[in-house]
């Protein structure tokens, strides 16, 4: 009777947190909940038993409520929610919880929390549960109260990730700790649409494959076996899919295409990004992703990870790529194929590419020249950032592998990576292209003693940090202001002729420079010959940020749009405070 008197007035808390908590246990069918008295999770309960969905047991002592729950997961084998106050109240869930942890039982404990700031504020019943014993549950995560659409999509991709370690691998606990505005308001009737997350293992039903457009998208990735490329290209025939690569994407099959011409266009977009499905493999990569309207996104990788890169992510996929592949191939008809989005990627590939002009002389004007010059079988190692974009730009042969440090992303370590692969085998030819502040940060590996004649190193040296020039990124507002400390201009010689001249010379490189294009030309061949000589190569080229930041400008704008054009001819006119006023008026 009194949950019936309860239904007729409470409904879900308006705490969004609250609500998506609550629509994912429902996504992930999670039903059992074993909750205990208090202040903070009164929204999450009172929510809870608002909706028949939710089958709530009441424990008054949270240590029993633990114990309870590993009983009750362990009978039913499904997770099972536990829910209280802070203070002491969630300190003893610890016992039950680890007894949870050593026999894999899915308990998923709840608990609420005032605002996250207030810890070590001498409140009352505030404690600090932010370290988490390694023997208590799998995942720990926090959320704090959601008021932006960017919050809101951040943490359900959170949630859906802690959620899903309740089951994987085995199972165990997973705690959430929630922040709460103690809202009174119950009146939300309906609970939001969210995005679910399911993971699947090669021992789980596929879902099956979805319709229309399929891309799938390589980001840093091994060397690949033929195998793969084999089980790759069959996906691609009999799905009409096609394969979005770069330098460092290592795929040498027959379905790729160099995406980076055509998702850099910044005035223009192209049918081809509209996907239905991007299938994501590999690792960290630049991504991109800017124009890739993606509608489904699965991600396919052995460590089975949530990693929300693209939007609309739904599955994730924990196996090998291999299998994936065969799996949706299978009893498929390989003999008729369909490459019509393929062609739609190729056609609108080469009409960009032919768009580009004669570029003025920068890192991008160099690795157009430079790689289609690369020798057979190479290796070519790239600069983070500046280099690496400006070089994706740029298909190079299919018998070239790539890497770049984008693990980490630091311009600590490249020079050294590169010599690290170099001695390895050194009768390849292995060639690095980098920036000067990148260069100059790694530079004593080149005094490695056991540095061999096989490096073909070039440093594109422009005297700053050009990614902070560049238009578009946040510092490009600051204009010339930027160069003294962002930028950091005019470090190491400030473009002398001389330094690395020197260094490299003492240390038995080859060395060449260049600052024009008819330099270039003149020392490229050197650059680029196919056999290990005598010496190790040092190409270094001055370029000029000016030239450098106008290059990218053109590349990013092969197609000019009307609405584009009328922008700027706007912000012309009217400056960017006018045009702020414009679209106040507007809203
Ligand atoms: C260790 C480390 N410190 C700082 C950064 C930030 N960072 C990113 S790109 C960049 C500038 C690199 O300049 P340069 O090597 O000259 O290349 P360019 O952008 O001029 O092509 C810096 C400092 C970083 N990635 N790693
Ligand atoms: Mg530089």
């Amino acid at each position: 009777l009194y949950k019936g008197v309860l239904l007729n007035m409470i409904n879900y808390s308006i705490e969004k947190n609250v609500q998506i908590i609550i629509s994912l246990l429902k996504a992930h069918k999670i039903r059992r909940v074993i909750a205990s008295p208090g202040s903070t999770n009164v929204c999450l309960v009172a929510s809870l038993q608002s909706d028949d969905y939710f089958k709530i047991y009441s424990s008054i002592d949270e240590r029993s409520a633990a114990y309870l729950a590993c009983g009750m997961a362990s009978e039913t084998g499904k997770p099972v929610v536990l829910t209280c106050t802070e203070a002491t109240a969630s300190r003893n869930y610890m016992s039950g919880l680890t007894e949870a942890f050593y026999r894999k039982l899915p308990i998923l404990a709840i608990t609420a929390t005032n605002d996250l700031t207030e810890i070590g504020s001498n409140r009352p019943q505030m404690i600090d549960r932010s370290v988490v014993p390694n023997d208590l549950v799998k995942k720990s995560l926090r959320i704090p109260t959601i008021h932006s659409k960017k919050e809101r999509k951040g943490y359900t991709v959170l949630l859906n990730d802690a959620i899903l370690e309740l089951t994987r691998r085995g199972g165990g606990p997973v705690h959430i700790e929630y922040e709460t505005e103690y809202s009174r308001d119950y009146s939300t009737t309906k609970l939001p649409c969210v995005q679910v997350i399911k993971r699947i293992t090669s021992a789980d039903k596929f879902p099956p494959l979805t319709q229309g457009n399929i891309a799938i998208y390589v980001g840093a990735h091994k060397r690949w076996s033929e195998e793969l490329t084999l089980s790759v290209d069959k996906f691609c025939k009999v799905n009409n899919a096609v394969v979005l690569n770069d330098h460092i994407s290592n795929y040498h099959g027959n379905y790729g295409v160099y995406s980076t011409i055509i998702t850099s266009q910044k005035q223009k977009k192209y049918p081809c990004c509209d996907i239905d499905l991007l299938i994501y493999i590999g690792d960290i990569s630049y991504a991109y992703k800017k124009n890739l309207n993606v509608k489904n996104y699965w991600r396919v990788n052995p460590d089975g990870e949530v990693r929300s890169i693209f939007e609309n992510l739904s599955y994730v996929f924990e196996m090998d790529e291999l299998d994936f592949f065969k799996r949706y191939s299978l009893g498929k008809n390989d003999t008729e194929s369909n490459t019509l989005y393929l062609k739609q990627w190729v056609d609108t590939y080469n009409c960009l590419f032919d768009k580009i002009p004669e570029l003025p002389f920068s890192n991008l004007w160099v690795a157009g020249q430079t790689t289609p010059l690369l020798p057979k079988d190479s290796i070519l190692f790239l600069g983070i950032e500046n280099t690496l974009r400006s070089w994706n730009f740029y298909d190079k042969d299919p018998s070239i592998d790539g890497f770049c440090n984008t693990g980490g992303f630091g311009i600590d370590g490249g020079i050294s990576s590169l010599i690290g692969a170099s001695l390895v085998n050194k009768n390849k030819l292995y060639f690095g292209i980098t920036g000067d502040l990148a260069f100059f940060y790694d530079m004593n590996v080149l005094g490695n003693k056991h540095i061999g004649k096989n490096i073909r190193l070039m440093v594109i040296n422009n005297g700053i940090g050009q990614q902070f020039k560049n238009t578009g990124h946040p510092a490009s507002v600051l204009g010339d202001s930027a160069d003294v400390y962002v930028a950091a201009a005019g470090h190491f010689g400030n473009k002398s002729p001389l330094l690395l001249k020197h260094y490299a010379e003492d240390l038995g490189f080859k060395y060449i420079s260049a600052s024009t294009k008819e330099e270039f030309s003149t020392y490229i061949d050197k650059f680029v010959s196919p056999e290990v000589g005598e010496n190790s190569v040092l190409f270094e080229v001055f370029t000029d940020t000016i030239d450098e930041t106008k290059a990218l400008d053109i590349i990013s704008n092969l197609e000019v749009s009307a609405s584009s054009t009328a922008k700027r001819a706007a912000k012309k006119l009217l400056g960017d405070s006018g045009i702020k006023i414009v679209r106040k008026i507007l809203n």
